[in-house]
């Protein structure tokens, strides 16, 4: 009988205690310090390292409440998804997630690999610090996981069997109520809009008849289209980077959905960045952003094509014409979901610090109807976006056409 037979939140000495217990990854008598290192809404992270030779390790367990908010409960199998889908990441993308070694659905905990020698990239972005290699890595690792899960490539009983497995209704549900619903209603009167642009935000988000419209189709297409196994979380907390390095971790929130949702997080999450870097005037990291943006529109083009060439398995998926037909669709849901998370990272409950942290009033109202603007665009008019140049104009088009915030 142990302790650890049954669910209770760690603390950190607790951490300690679990990982000398159920793994042999520190010697006996190791000197073990433990931090808790979560940066995130929802979970724990301790981080126990032998103090003699440096070895470290991930401990990362799944609270019953959330850290954003006491109130909302969310199922603790989320652990066990977000263990699951990173070991079979880790086939399909080697080197860009990181190693799990175990993980228990009793303490709703994994142990995996630490990053520690990486930073996230959210915080890296925001001391607008470059990086070279992101379009090519995130690329990859959308290409690989995203096409080996779907119907074109993996044998159909086998891909249901992962839909199964992986059906996530609770943290869906965040995702249907904090993206795809309240940034437009304000249902739970949990939205956070900037002192000063209340009546933006009424007249372009709250009153635009035609834009509800197209969210709830978008709605109804994160709920029902189970195109591929998706991260459903992939912003810039997510994500780790050193120079010449990316790994992609926290899948928690992934489910079978439309892949547009992961690549359009992603881009939206650069915006954020530029806002960011735009403010704090540091022109070549702007100018890197939205080279980086497009490039990975464009890479993810280019390595789909060959990779659904090369893999493709479901005889009528072969038909000449349906792999363009399949990556248009997949490219007007990116614009939209892209679009999506502009505005709720801009109004809703859930913000970035990327925003949040301009200090100038001005400039941040400004930088958040920027935002709202450009996702419109890209919601209204998501089939005509094609090139990652289509995408970074309209997010300039909509820079040029927002007056200054005075
Ligand atoms: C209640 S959780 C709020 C947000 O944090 C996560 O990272 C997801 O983005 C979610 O929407
Ligand atoms: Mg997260």
């Amino acid at each position: 009988m142990s302790r650890f037979d049954r669910y209770f939140l760690m603390k950190e000495n607790d951490a300690a205690e679990y990982v000398r217990e159920k793994t042999d990854f520190f010697p006996d008598g190791a000197l073990l310090s433990v931090r808790e290192i979560g940066d995130g809404n929802l979970n724990y992270v301790f981080r126990v390292k032998d103090e003699k030779d440096g070895a470290s390790i991930i401990v990362k367990q799944a609270g019953e409440a959330l850290r954003i908010s006491a109130d909302m409960r969310v199922s603790t199998d989320r652990n066990r998804i977000e263990s699951e889908i990173l070991l079979l990441q880790d086939k399909y993308a080697p080197g860009l997630v990181p190693k799990v070694y175990q993980y228990d659905t009793v303490m709703c905990a994994c142990l995996m690999e630490d990053l520690s020698d990486f930073t996230l990239m959210r915080y890296a972005l925001m001391e607008h610090r470059i990086f070279p290699r992101f379009a090519c890595d995130i690329s990859t690792y959308m290409v690989n996981t995203l096409l080996s899960t779907t119907d074109a490539v993996m044998e159909h009983k086998a891909k249901k069997a992962l839909v199964k497995s992986f059906i996530n209704p609770e943290l869906c549900e965040i995702t249907e109520d904090l993206v795809l619903t309240e940034p437009y209603n304000d249902a739970n009167k949990r939205n956070k809009v900037s002192g000063g642009n209340e009546a933006f935000v009424e007249k372009e988000l709250y009153g635009d008849k035609a834009l509800r419209l197209e969210i709830a189709k978008l709605k109804f297409d994160f709920m029902n289209n189970a195109q591929a196994l998706i991260h459903g979380d992939l912003h810039t907390g997510s994500i780790f980077v050193k120079p010449g390095a990316t790994r992609v971790f926290d899948p928690e929130f992934a489910f079978y959905g439309p892949m547009g949702y992961d690549i359009g997080n992603v881009i939206a999450n650069l915006f954020f960045a530029w806002n960011n870097g735009y403010a704090a005037g540091a022109e070549d990291f702007c100018t890197w952003i939205l080279s980086t943006a497009e490039e990975i529109i464009d890479l993810f083009k280019e390595k789909f094509r060959s990779a659904f060439e090369r893999q493709v398995r479901d005889e009528m998926a072969k038909t000449e014409g349906f792999s363009e037909y399949y990556l248009t669709a997949v490219i007007a849901d990116t614009a939209a979901y892209l679009g999506t998370e502009l505005i709720r990272r801009t109004v809703g409950m859930a913000q970035v610090k990327d925003i949040t942290s301009i200090a100038d009033p001005a400039k941040r109202l400004w930088a958040e109807r920027v935002d709202i603007l450009c996702a419109k665009d890209l919601i209204m008019n998501r089939s005509r976006f094609n090139t990652g140049k289509d995408f970074t104009g309209a997010f300039l088009r909509a820079v040029n056409n927002t007056d200054p915030v005075v």
